[in-house]
């Protein structure tokens, strides 16, 4: 990783940190946590292991910092679809295409999701997973209740961890039988059984 001799010191730094995080994040989704080494990721940073141990210390270190690294997307994502204003169900429903689109394309929320399903076996403390986003969908939802549009006998909370958990586990199927190939035509499923069957 070449850097221009007149970029500041510390943003050549900043750069050389989010290129090594992106290949750790392509070799965790591509591999999971036990088999990948630091080596490895050198290698496929086009770095020495000791620049990748200068800037991440161990393997832990570096599947903390893509957990984290992921988590950072979904703030940013609520934010744009909150800007559009919508209806509170095309809230909902948007936010779940865009987190759709995120787990198809996004090497690091790929990488974050399956880190989390092998949470067991890095030695590091790492964010509980999914609770946040049954929070999120909550809000959601409340607001389509809030516009009556919400099918009697189903709470806000309730459907939120459905979703969370249909979601989930749906993007985790398509990866492990499709290598996420068939993820939007099984989201296209979620969105019309789970998602249209939470209208009045
Ligand atoms: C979200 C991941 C990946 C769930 O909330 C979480 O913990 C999440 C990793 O655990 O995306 C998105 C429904």
């Amino acid at each position: 990783m070449a850097g221009s001799q007149s970029e500041p010191k510390q943003e050549r730094a900043w750069r050389t940190r989010a290129h090594i995080l992106q290949m750790a994040a392509e070799l965790f989704a591509e591999r999971g946590y036990a088999t990948v080494t630091l080596q490895d990721v050198a290698e496929r940073a086009s770095m020495t292991k000791g620049a990748v141990y200068f800037h991440y210390k161990n393997k832990e270190a570096l599947a903390v910092a893509v957990v984290h690294e992921h988590y950072v997307r979904w703030p940013l994502l609520l934010e744009n679809v909150a800007a559009r204003e919508l209806p509170p169900y095309e809230t909902l429903v948007t936010v779940l295409d865009r987190v759709a689109e995120a787990f198809r394309d996004d090497i690091v929320v790929q990488a974050g999701a399956r880190l989390q399903i092998e949470r067991s076996l890095i030695d590091a403390d790492l964010p509980e997973p999914y609770v946040g986003w049954e929070d999120y969908l909550t809000g959601f939802v409340k607001e389509i209740e809030k516009a009556g549009d919400l099918r009697p006998g189903i709470t806000p909370r309730g459907a939120a961890r459905v979703i969370v958990a249909a979601f989930f586990g749906m993007q985790h199927i398509s990866d492990v039988l499709s290598r996420r190939a068939d993820l939007a035509e099984r989201y296209g499923e979620l969105r019309d059984v789970v998602l249209a069957g939470l209208r009045a």
